[in-house]
């Protein structure tokens, strides 16, 4: 899979090349670039900003970089009509939510595009613009406001890349986590049995892996009944 990230920090996603998706990259399976938007800029200041027509608090992202950008890495120029339609994400607290669910659709994309907005959000040709080079996707990681795109993106190429088969070792380890059954995960424990006086419930000392299992889902229902009863429709 192919990843581009364009934001204004670009510094911000160098956690990406650690551990797991760092491994994905060294080994092939995840190509992903990280470009800051003033490289498409051409003034002394590389202006990416400038006030809002119709007025109001803040500035908006100027149109023109974002378009420069999109041109190039949605249709890069040595290559031909073989590269996919990319998919053109935007996180924005205006956005779908991103679910799990979110996360297997886009880990079966061959080519990711992410815009990362700052200040009051982008131009909204932008959005218009990218809808004829690929597939645009507003996507919100919760309903809060972030001061820009960054943060969000870090979460959901984590989510995103994981998926990828070969990025996680075992892929049983995807299967029995929180959300991928929908419901949230049971709970875990190791070494000592005994740490502070407090005790591993014994059912898990028993050797008993049909009761084991039972009681883990017990623990699974209860726990999204109490913290999470949406989950349970
Ligand atoms: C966010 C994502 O705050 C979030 O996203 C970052 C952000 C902040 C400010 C502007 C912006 O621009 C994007 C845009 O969208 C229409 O213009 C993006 C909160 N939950 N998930």
């Amino acid at each position: 899979m192919r990843i581009d990230v364009v934001s204004i920090f670009p510094t911000y996603f160098d956690g990406l090349t650690l551990s797991l998706l760092g491994r994905a990259q060294s080994t092939g399976i995840l190509d992903l670039s990280v470009h800051d938007l003033r490289e498409w800029t051409s003034d002394r200041h590389r202006t990416v900003d400038d006030t809002p027509y119709g007025g109001g608090a803040g500035m908006v992202m100027k149109p023109e970089p974002w378009g420069l950008a999109l041109d190039e890495l949605a249709a890069p120029a040595e290559t031909v009509s073989e590269t996919p339609r990319p998919t053109i994400i935007f996180p924005s607290p205006a956005g779908e939510v991103f679910t799990q669910a979110t996360a297997r659709d886009l880990a079966t994309r061959e080519h990711l595009i992410f815009g990362c907005g700052r200040y009051e959000g982008i131009d909204e040709r932008v959005f218009e613009y990218a809808a004829d080079l690929g597939e645009v996707r507003l996507i919100s990681l919760g309903d809060y406001v972030l001061n820009g795109g960054e943060v969000a993106v870090m979460a959901m190429v984590e989510a995103i890349g994981r998926l990828i088969p070969g990025v996680v070792g075992n892929p049983e380890s995807l299967v029995e986590e929180s959300h991928e059954d929908g419901l949230l995960e049971y709970p875990s424990y190791t070494k000592p049995s005994i740490w502070r006086e407090r005790e591993v419930p014994p059912i898990l000392l028993s050797g008993n892996h049909g009761a084991i299992a039972t009681w883990r889902h017990e623990q699974q229902l209860e726990r999204t009944r109490q913290r999470r009863p949406d989950l349970l429709g």
